[in-house]
Protein backbone atom coordinates (compact mmCIF):
# COMPACT_ATOMS: atom_id res chain seq x y z
CA UNK A 1 0.00 0.00 0.00
CA UNK A 2 1.37 3.38 -1.06
CA UNK A 3 1.60 6.64 1.22
CA UNK A 4 -1.23 8.78 0.03
CA UNK A 5 -1.30 12.97 0.48
CA UNK A 6 -5.07 14.23 1.11
CA UNK A 7 -6.16 17.38 2.34
CA UNK A 8 -8.13 18.55 4.74
CA UNK A 9 -9.98 21.49 5.79
CA UNK A 10 -10.89 22.14 9.28
CA UNK A 11 -13.29 24.82 10.69
CA UNK A 12 -13.30 25.03 14.42
CA UNK A 13 -14.59 27.28 16.62
CA UNK A 14 -12.39 30.11 16.55
CA UNK A 15 -10.15 29.60 13.92
CA UNK A 16 -10.07 27.21 10.48
CA UNK A 17 -7.34 25.55 9.02
CA UNK A 18 -6.21 23.68 6.12
CA UNK A 19 -3.76 20.61 6.43
CA UNK A 20 -1.81 18.16 4.23
CA UNK A 21 -2.26 14.33 5.87
CA UNK A 22 0.44 12.53 4.60
CA UNK A 23 -1.19 8.66 5.43
CA UNK A 24 0.59 5.21 4.99
CA UNK A 25 2.38 1.97 6.52
CA UNK A 26 3.17 3.43 9.70
CA UNK A 27 2.86 7.19 9.04
CA UNK A 28 0.28 9.53 9.76
CA UNK A 29 1.71 13.04 9.70
CA UNK A 30 0.13 16.64 9.35
CA UNK A 31 1.04 19.36 7.61
CA UNK A 32 -0.59 22.69 8.79
CA UNK A 33 -0.86 24.75 5.32
CA UNK A 34 -2.95 27.58 6.56
CA UNK A 35 -4.84 29.05 9.48
CA UNK A 36 -7.32 31.96 9.61
CA UNK A 37 -9.55 33.37 12.07
CA UNK A 38 -13.52 32.33 12.66
CA UNK A 39 -14.47 35.69 13.99
CA UNK A 40 -18.29 35.52 14.26
CA UNK A 41 -19.76 38.68 13.54
CA UNK A 42 -22.47 40.79 15.28
CA UNK A 43 -24.47 42.36 12.58
CA UNK A 44 -28.25 44.07 12.69
CA UNK A 45 -30.35 40.54 13.49
CA UNK A 46 -28.07 38.59 15.47
CA UNK A 47 -24.80 36.51 15.67
CA UNK A 48 -23.83 35.40 12.71
CA UNK A 49 -20.73 32.92 11.16
CA UNK A 50 -18.53 34.83 8.31
CA UNK A 51 -19.15 32.33 6.06
CA UNK A 52 -17.87 33.86 3.13
CA UNK A 53 -14.68 34.64 4.48
CA UNK A 54 -13.61 31.44 5.84
CA UNK A 55 -15.17 29.57 2.51
CA UNK A 56 -12.26 32.20 1.06
CA UNK A 57 -9.83 31.88 3.31
CA UNK A 58 -10.41 27.98 2.70
CA UNK A 59 -9.55 28.45 -0.89
CA UNK A 60 -6.42 29.92 -0.68
CA UNK A 61 -5.57 27.73 1.66
CA UNK A 62 -5.80 24.71 -0.91
CA UNK A 63 -4.40 26.42 -3.81
CA UNK A 64 -1.62 26.56 -1.41
CA UNK A 65 -2.14 22.93 -0.36
CA UNK A 66 -1.95 22.29 -3.98
CA UNK A 67 1.59 24.14 -4.77
CA UNK A 68 2.81 22.12 -1.54
CA UNK A 69 1.50 18.36 -2.77
CA UNK A 70 0.04 19.35 -6.57
CA UNK A 71 -1.03 15.12 -6.09
CA UNK A 72 -3.36 15.21 -3.63
CA UNK A 73 -6.24 12.23 -3.36
CA UNK A 74 -8.23 13.91 -2.45
CA UNK A 75 -10.28 17.15 0.18
CA UNK A 76 -12.04 16.86 3.26
CA UNK A 77 -14.34 18.96 5.71
CA UNK A 78 -15.38 19.08 8.89
CA UNK A 79 -16.82 22.27 11.02
CA UNK A 80 -18.80 21.93 14.27
CA UNK A 81 -22.24 20.89 14.10
CA UNK A 82 -25.76 22.20 14.37
CA UNK A 83 -25.13 25.88 11.70
CA UNK A 84 -26.27 25.94 8.39
CA UNK A 85 -27.34 27.85 5.37
CA UNK A 86 -30.41 28.19 3.61
CA UNK A 87 -30.32 28.00 -0.02
CA UNK A 88 -32.87 28.79 -2.99
CA UNK A 89 -31.93 28.11 -6.55
CA UNK A 90 -28.50 27.46 -5.07
CA UNK A 91 -27.91 30.60 -3.35
CA UNK A 92 -28.15 31.74 -0.10
CA UNK A 93 -30.85 33.10 1.21
CA UNK A 94 -29.44 35.37 3.79
CA UNK A 95 -26.21 34.49 5.99
CA UNK A 96 -26.25 31.99 8.34
CA UNK A 97 -26.20 32.65 11.97
CA UNK A 98 -24.37 31.62 14.66
CA UNK A 99 -25.73 28.78 17.60
CA UNK A 100 -24.78 31.22 20.29
CA UNK A 101 -27.00 33.68 18.62
CA UNK A 102 -30.15 33.49 21.21
CA UNK A 103 -33.06 33.52 18.55
CA UNK A 104 -33.04 29.35 19.00
CA UNK A 105 -34.47 29.90 22.38
CA UNK A 106 -37.71 30.85 20.38
CA UNK A 107 -37.51 28.05 18.46
CA UNK A 108 -37.54 25.84 21.21
CA UNK A 109 -40.81 27.21 23.07
CA UNK A 110 -42.09 26.76 19.20
CA UNK A 111 -41.50 22.94 19.14
CA UNK A 112 -41.97 21.88 22.22
CA UNK A 113 -45.07 23.32 22.07
CA UNK A 114 -45.67 20.86 19.11
CA UNK A 115 -43.60 17.99 20.62
CA UNK A 116 -41.81 17.93 24.51
CA UNK A 117 -38.27 16.57 24.51
CA UNK A 118 -39.08 13.29 25.76
CA UNK A 119 -41.36 12.73 22.70
CA UNK A 120 -38.21 14.30 20.26
CA UNK A 121 -35.86 11.87 22.86
CA UNK A 122 -37.60 8.81 21.62
CA UNK A 123 -37.35 9.55 18.14
CA UNK A 124 -33.64 11.50 17.70
CA UNK A 125 -32.38 9.88 21.26
CA UNK A 126 -30.46 14.12 21.27
CA UNK A 127 -29.46 15.98 24.71
CA UNK A 128 -31.53 18.76 25.13
CA UNK A 129 -29.27 21.29 23.47
CA UNK A 130 -31.06 24.54 22.85
CA UNK A 131 -28.99 25.48 19.29
CA UNK A 132 -30.08 21.95 18.14
CA UNK A 133 -30.69 22.39 14.19
CA UNK A 134 -34.45 21.95 14.30
CA UNK A 135 -34.33 24.70 17.46
CA UNK A 136 -32.53 27.18 15.12
CA UNK A 137 -34.86 26.22 11.91
CA UNK A 138 -38.29 26.74 14.40
CA UNK A 139 -36.98 30.28 15.06
CA UNK A 140 -36.17 31.07 11.41
CA UNK A 141 -39.10 33.52 9.78
CA UNK A 142 -41.71 31.56 8.34
CA UNK A 143 -41.78 33.29 4.63
CA UNK A 144 -37.50 32.70 4.85
CA UNK A 145 -38.20 29.00 5.31
CA UNK A 146 -40.88 29.14 2.72
CA UNK A 147 -38.59 30.54 -0.35
CA UNK A 148 -35.63 28.53 0.60
CA UNK A 149 -35.56 24.96 -0.70
CA UNK A 150 -32.31 23.16 0.69
CA UNK A 151 -30.76 22.92 3.56
CA UNK A 152 -26.84 22.60 4.44
CA UNK A 153 -25.22 22.62 7.58
CA UNK A 154 -21.70 24.28 7.06
CA UNK A 155 -19.08 21.29 6.06
CA UNK A 156 -21.99 20.43 3.47
CA UNK A 157 -22.55 24.28 2.15
CA UNK A 158 -18.74 24.00 1.83
CA UNK A 159 -18.84 20.93 0.16
CA UNK A 160 -21.84 22.11 -2.26
CA UNK A 161 -19.78 25.36 -2.94
CA UNK A 162 -16.47 23.18 -4.25
CA UNK A 163 -18.55 21.02 -6.40
CA UNK A 164 -21.73 21.58 -7.24
CA UNK A 165 -23.21 18.78 -5.02
CA UNK A 166 -25.61 19.21 -2.24
CA UNK A 167 -25.63 16.66 0.26
CA UNK A 168 -25.84 15.80 3.97
CA UNK A 169 -22.67 13.94 5.64
CA UNK A 170 -24.52 11.67 7.77
CA UNK A 171 -22.28 12.03 11.54
CA UNK A 172 -23.38 16.27 11.26
CA UNK A 173 -27.00 15.13 10.02
CA UNK A 174 -26.94 13.32 13.09
CA UNK A 175 -26.82 16.68 15.13
CA UNK A 176 -29.91 18.23 13.41
CA UNK A 177 -32.32 16.25 15.53
CA UNK A 178 -33.95 15.42 12.19
CA UNK A 179 -32.69 12.23 11.55
CA UNK A 180 -34.55 8.74 12.86
CA UNK A 181 -32.68 5.47 12.59
CA UNK A 182 -30.35 6.62 10.30
CA UNK A 183 -33.12 8.49 7.71
CA UNK A 184 -34.78 11.95 7.71
CA UNK A 185 -37.39 11.86 9.73
CA UNK A 186 -40.03 13.17 7.65
CA UNK A 187 -43.36 13.28 10.09
CA UNK A 188 -41.10 15.33 12.06
CA UNK A 189 -40.09 17.61 9.25
CA UNK A 190 -43.85 18.02 8.41
CA UNK A 191 -44.67 18.68 11.76
CA UNK A 192 -41.76 21.46 12.26
CA UNK A 193 -43.36 22.76 8.90
CA UNK A 194 -39.98 22.45 7.03
CA UNK A 195 -40.62 22.34 3.13
CA UNK A 196 -40.91 19.41 1.33
CA UNK A 197 -37.62 18.39 0.17
CA UNK A 198 -35.72 20.65 1.82
CA UNK A 199 -33.33 17.91 3.21
CA UNK A 200 -30.77 16.87 0.81
CA UNK A 201 -30.11 13.10 0.01
CA UNK A 202 -27.66 11.61 2.58
CA UNK A 203 -24.14 10.91 2.18
CA UNK A 204 -21.64 8.43 4.20
CA UNK A 205 -17.85 9.68 5.37
CA UNK A 206 -16.00 7.56 2.74
CA UNK A 207 -18.49 8.01 0.10
CA UNK A 208 -16.85 10.50 -2.87
CA UNK A 209 -19.17 14.02 -2.85
CA UNK A 210 -17.96 14.68 -6.58
CA UNK A 211 -14.92 16.34 -8.14
CA UNK A 212 -14.01 20.14 -7.59
CA UNK A 213 -16.40 22.65 -10.31
CA UNK A 214 -13.84 23.66 -12.99
CA UNK A 215 -13.76 27.48 -11.63
CA UNK A 216 -13.10 25.92 -8.13
CA UNK A 217 -10.56 23.83 -9.44
CA UNK A 218 -9.08 26.66 -11.28
CA UNK A 219 -8.71 28.96 -8.84
CA UNK A 220 -7.27 26.51 -6.52
CA UNK A 221 -4.97 25.57 -9.29
CA UNK A 222 -5.67 22.07 -8.80
CA UNK A 223 -7.80 19.27 -9.01
CA UNK A 224 -9.14 16.28 -6.58
CA UNK A 225 -12.45 14.27 -5.67
CA UNK A 226 -13.95 15.77 -2.64
CA UNK A 227 -14.80 12.73 -0.46
CA UNK A 228 -16.94 12.92 2.79
CA UNK A 229 -15.59 12.34 6.38
CA UNK A 230 -16.92 12.39 9.86
CA UNK A 231 -17.67 16.43 8.78
CA UNK A 232 -18.76 16.66 11.86
CA UNK A 233 -15.51 17.75 13.83
CA UNK A 234 -16.36 15.71 17.05
CA UNK A 235 -16.96 12.46 14.97
CA UNK A 236 -13.57 12.88 13.46
CA UNK A 237 -11.99 13.57 16.37
CA UNK A 238 -13.58 10.23 18.06
CA UNK A 239 -11.97 8.15 14.77
CA UNK A 240 -8.44 9.48 15.92
CA UNK A 241 -8.88 8.62 19.77
CA UNK A 242 -6.39 5.66 20.44
CA UNK A 243 -8.68 3.66 22.37
CA UNK A 244 -7.25 0.10 22.47
CA UNK A 245 -10.20 -1.44 23.37
CA UNK A 246 -13.19 1.54 23.05
CA UNK A 247 -15.35 -1.21 25.44
CA UNK A 248 -13.29 -0.11 28.50
CA UNK A 249 -12.66 4.00 26.95
CA UNK A 250 -14.03 7.00 27.61
CA UNK A 251 -13.23 10.19 25.48
CA UNK A 252 -13.20 13.79 25.93
CA UNK A 253 -12.62 15.82 22.62
CA UNK A 254 -11.86 18.87 24.34
CA UNK A 255 -11.47 22.40 22.98
CA UNK A 256 -14.21 25.18 23.51
CA UNK A 257 -16.38 22.38 24.27
CA UNK A 258 -15.71 18.79 26.25
CA UNK A 259 -17.58 15.91 24.56
CA UNK A 260 -17.66 13.15 26.87
CA UNK A 261 -18.38 9.92 25.89
CA UNK A 262 -17.95 6.81 24.66
CA UNK A 263 -18.09 4.54 21.45
CA UNK A 264 -21.29 2.21 21.20
CA UNK A 265 -23.18 0.18 18.40
CA UNK A 266 -26.47 0.88 19.09
CA UNK A 267 -27.97 4.13 20.64
CA UNK A 268 -28.96 4.08 24.09
CA UNK A 269 -32.24 6.00 24.81
CA UNK A 270 -33.63 4.94 27.84
CA UNK A 271 -35.11 7.41 30.20
CA UNK A 272 -32.18 7.20 32.47
CA UNK A 273 -29.72 8.68 28.76
CA UNK A 274 -32.48 11.18 28.42
CA UNK A 275 -32.42 12.52 32.23
CA UNK A 276 -28.78 12.27 32.21
CA UNK A 277 -28.61 14.39 29.21
CA UNK A 278 -26.70 12.12 26.92
CA UNK A 279 -26.77 12.26 23.33
CA UNK A 280 -26.82 9.49 20.31
CA UNK A 281 -24.86 11.52 17.29
CA UNK A 282 -23.53 9.45 14.53
CA UNK A 283 -20.16 7.97 14.22
CA UNK A 284 -17.97 6.92 11.70
CA UNK A 285 -18.59 3.53 9.87
CA UNK A 286 -22.29 3.51 11.87
CA UNK A 287 -20.89 3.46 15.73
CA UNK A 288 -22.80 5.61 18.51
CA UNK A 289 -21.34 8.79 19.67
CA UNK A 290 -22.82 8.45 23.16
CA UNK A 291 -22.04 11.55 24.82
CA UNK A 292 -22.68 15.05 26.76
CA UNK A 293 -21.32 18.40 26.03
CA UNK A 294 -20.10 19.82 28.46
CA UNK A 295 -19.10 23.60 28.19
CA UNK A 296 -15.67 23.40 28.07
CA UNK A 297 -12.75 25.97 27.28
CA UNK A 298 -15.22 28.24 26.13
CA UNK A 299 -15.32 29.33 29.78
CA UNK A 300 -11.57 30.56 29.92
CA UNK A 301 -11.41 31.93 26.43
CA UNK A 302 -14.73 33.72 27.21
CA UNK A 303 -12.93 35.09 30.35
CA UNK A 304 -9.57 35.74 29.01
CA UNK A 305 -11.73 37.94 26.22
CA UNK A 306 -13.26 39.95 28.43
CA UNK A 307 -9.89 40.38 30.23
CA UNK A 308 -8.52 41.82 27.48
CA UNK A 309 -11.02 43.66 26.59
CA UNK A 310 -10.78 45.60 30.07
CA UNK A 311 -6.84 45.77 29.78
CA UNK A 312 -6.97 47.17 26.18
CA UNK A 313 -4.04 44.30 25.55
CA UNK A 314 -3.63 40.62 24.79
CA UNK A 315 -3.08 38.49 27.92
CA UNK A 316 -0.43 36.15 28.56
CA UNK A 317 -2.04 32.66 28.78
CA UNK A 318 0.72 30.31 29.44
CA UNK A 319 1.82 32.42 31.78
CA UNK A 320 -1.42 32.55 33.82
CA UNK A 321 -1.85 29.06 33.89
CA UNK A 322 1.42 28.77 35.15
CA UNK A 323 -0.09 30.91 38.09
CA UNK A 324 -3.28 29.18 38.14
CA UNK A 325 -1.29 25.73 38.86
CA UNK A 326 0.18 27.33 41.58
CA UNK A 327 -2.84 28.08 43.86
CA UNK A 328 -2.70 26.65 46.85
CA UNK A 329 -5.72 25.63 49.17
CA UNK A 330 -9.59 24.49 48.39
CA UNK A 331 -11.01 25.97 45.13
CA UNK A 332 -14.80 27.20 44.82
CA UNK A 333 -16.41 25.10 42.21
CA UNK A 334 -19.33 25.79 39.67
CA UNK A 335 -21.57 24.32 37.59
CA UNK A 336 -19.65 24.38 34.23
CA UNK A 337 -22.79 23.07 32.64
CA UNK A 338 -25.03 26.25 33.93
CA UNK A 339 -27.34 27.72 31.03
CA UNK A 340 -26.40 31.33 32.14
CA UNK A 341 -22.77 30.67 30.63
CA UNK A 342 -22.96 29.95 26.87
CA UNK A 343 -23.76 32.41 25.22
CA UNK A 344 -20.82 35.49 24.63
CA UNK A 345 -20.36 38.23 26.91
CA UNK A 346 -18.72 39.04 30.81
CA UNK A 347 -17.52 35.73 31.67
CA UNK A 348 -16.04 36.28 35.00
CA UNK A 349 -18.99 38.07 35.99
CA UNK A 350 -21.46 35.53 35.34
CA UNK A 351 -19.13 32.76 36.57
CA UNK A 352 -18.56 35.75 40.16
CA UNK A 353 -22.82 35.25 40.11
CA UNK A 354 -22.88 31.39 40.30
CA UNK A 355 -20.49 31.39 42.94
CA UNK A 356 -21.68 33.91 45.12
CA UNK A 357 -25.19 31.95 44.50
CA UNK A 358 -23.69 28.87 45.85
CA UNK A 359 -22.34 30.76 48.98
CA UNK A 360 -18.52 30.27 47.88
CA UNK A 361 -16.11 33.47 47.77
CA UNK A 362 -14.72 34.84 44.36
CA UNK A 363 -11.47 34.82 43.41
CA UNK A 364 -9.75 37.93 44.32
CA UNK A 365 -7.05 37.54 40.91
CA UNK A 366 -7.27 36.24 37.61
CA UNK A 367 -4.59 33.21 38.63
CA UNK A 368 -7.60 32.16 41.33
CA UNK A 369 -10.40 32.56 38.87
CA UNK A 370 -8.39 30.90 36.20
CA UNK A 371 -7.63 27.48 38.62
CA UNK A 372 -11.53 27.63 39.81
CA UNK A 373 -12.53 27.12 36.03
CA UNK A 374 -10.32 24.55 35.17
CA UNK A 375 -11.26 22.57 38.41
CA UNK A 376 -14.97 23.43 37.53
CA UNK A 377 -14.63 22.05 34.02
CA UNK A 378 -12.89 18.67 35.69
CA UNK A 379 -15.26 18.10 37.78
CA UNK A 380 -17.96 18.61 34.31
CA UNK A 381 -16.01 15.89 32.93
CA UNK A 382 -15.44 13.57 35.86
CA UNK A 383 -19.24 13.45 36.82
CA UNK A 384 -20.00 12.70 33.00
CA UNK A 385 -17.36 10.09 32.81
CA UNK A 386 -19.42 8.52 36.04
CA UNK A 387 -22.55 9.10 34.54
CA UNK A 388 -21.96 7.48 31.27
CA UNK A 389 -20.53 4.10 33.46
CA UNK A 390 -24.06 4.39 35.06
CA UNK A 391 -25.61 4.58 32.23
CA UNK A 392 -24.13 1.67 30.31
CA UNK A 393 -23.17 -0.43 32.87
CA UNK A 394 -19.32 -0.22 31.61
CA UNK A 395 -16.26 -0.56 33.54
CA UNK A 396 -13.90 2.37 32.48
CA UNK A 397 -10.38 1.91 32.94
CA UNK A 398 -8.86 4.72 31.06
CA UNK A 399 -9.98 8.39 29.84
CA UNK A 400 -8.55 9.72 26.70
CA UNK A 401 -8.35 13.80 26.16
CA UNK A 402 -7.85 14.75 22.70
CA UNK A 403 -8.36 18.25 20.98
CA UNK A 404 -6.86 21.44 21.96
CA UNK A 405 -7.36 20.70 25.81
CA UNK A 406 -5.10 18.07 25.74
CA UNK A 407 -2.12 20.31 25.99
CA UNK A 408 -3.81 21.96 29.05
CA UNK A 409 -1.78 19.41 31.90
CA UNK A 410 -3.69 21.21 34.88
CA UNK A 411 -6.96 20.05 33.02
CA UNK A 412 -5.48 17.07 32.23
CA UNK A 413 -4.23 16.26 35.84
CA UNK A 414 -7.24 17.65 37.70
CA UNK A 415 -9.19 15.27 34.97
CA UNK A 416 -7.54 12.10 36.45
CA UNK A 417 -7.57 13.72 40.08
CA UNK A 418 -10.96 14.02 40.30
CA UNK A 419 -12.13 10.92 37.90
CA UNK A 420 -10.18 8.59 39.53
CA UNK A 421 -8.70 7.59 36.57
CA UNK A 422 -5.94 7.47 34.15
CA UNK A 423 -5.89 10.23 31.77
CA UNK A 424 -4.83 10.01 27.86
CA UNK A 425 -3.74 12.96 26.66
CA UNK A 426 -3.53 13.69 22.61
CA UNK A 427 -3.47 13.56 19.63
CA UNK A 428 -3.85 17.58 20.05
CA UNK A 429 -5.00 17.55 16.38
CA UNK A 430 -7.59 14.67 16.40
CA UNK A 431 -10.05 16.35 14.27
CA UNK A 432 -7.79 16.83 11.47
CA UNK A 433 -6.43 13.49 12.06
CA UNK A 434 -9.14 11.73 11.77
CA UNK A 435 -10.48 13.75 8.92
CA UNK A 436 -7.29 12.67 6.89
CA UNK A 437 -7.74 8.89 8.31
CA UNK A 438 -11.09 8.51 6.79
CA UNK A 439 -10.10 10.09 3.27
CA UNK A 440 -6.69 8.25 3.54
CA UNK A 441 -8.95 4.83 3.75
CA UNK A 442 -10.69 5.77 0.83
CA UNK A 443 -8.20 6.55 -1.31
CA UNK A 444 -6.45 3.21 -0.41
CA UNK A 445 -3.32 4.50 1.71
CA UNK A 446 -4.72 2.87 4.95
CA UNK A 447 -7.16 0.13 5.39
CA UNK A 448 -9.26 -1.84 8.43
CA UNK A 449 -11.74 -0.79 10.77
CA UNK A 450 -11.65 2.24 12.80
CA UNK A 451 -9.42 -0.28 15.43
CA UNK A 452 -6.74 0.02 13.01
CA UNK A 453 -6.49 3.53 11.94
CA UNK A 454 -6.93 4.04 15.92
CA UNK A 455 -3.82 1.31 16.10
CA UNK A 456 -1.56 4.25 14.03
CA UNK A 457 -2.40 6.99 15.97
CA UNK A 458 -1.27 5.25 18.74
CA UNK A 459 1.63 4.40 16.72
CA UNK A 460 2.60 7.54 15.66
CA UNK A 461 1.32 10.56 18.09
CA UNK A 462 2.55 12.21 20.98
CA UNK A 463 0.67 10.84 23.90
CA UNK A 464 1.00 11.90 27.69
CA UNK A 465 0.17 9.86 30.55
CA UNK A 466 -1.59 11.27 33.42
CA UNK A 467 -2.10 8.83 36.59
CA UNK A 468 -4.69 10.02 39.25
CA UNK A 469 -3.80 11.40 42.49
CA UNK A 470 -5.24 12.11 45.95
CA UNK A 471 -8.99 13.52 44.85
C1 LIG B 1 -17.62 20.92 18.91
C2 LIG B 1 -19.08 20.91 18.48
C3 LIG B 1 -19.94 20.06 19.37
C4 LIG B 1 -21.29 20.65 19.11
C5 LIG B 1 -20.93 22.11 19.16
C6 LIG B 1 -21.86 23.03 18.44
O1 LIG B 1 -16.88 21.76 18.09
O2 LIG B 1 -19.20 20.46 17.14
O3 LIG B 1 -19.87 18.67 19.08
O4 LIG B 1 -22.27 20.28 20.03
O5 LIG B 1 -19.64 22.20 18.58
O6 LIG B 1 -21.88 22.76 17.08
Amino acid sequence: MSAGAVAAIDLGATSGRVMIGHVGDGLLQLEPIARFANDPVQAGDGLHIDILRMYGAALAGLRDAFRAEPRLASIGVDSWAVDYGLLRDGSLVGNPFHYRDPRSAHGVASVHARMPHAALYARNGLQFLPFTTLYQLAAEPAARLAFADTVLLIPDLIGFWLTGNARAERTNASTTGLLRAGAWDDGLAELLGLPQGILPSLIAPGEALGMLQPAVAAAVCGDAPVVAVGSHDTASAVVAVPMADPTRAAYISCGTWGLVGIELDAPVMTDAARTAAFTNEGGVDGRVRFLHNVTGLWLLSESVRAWEAHDGRPIDLPALLTQAAAVTGPTPLFDANDQTLSTPGDMPARIAVLLQHGGHPVPADRATMVRTIIESIAQAFADAVHTVARVTGRTLQVVHIVGGGSLNALLCQATADRAQLPVSAGPVEATALGNVLVQARTAGAVSGSLEALRDLVARTQRLTLFRPGPS
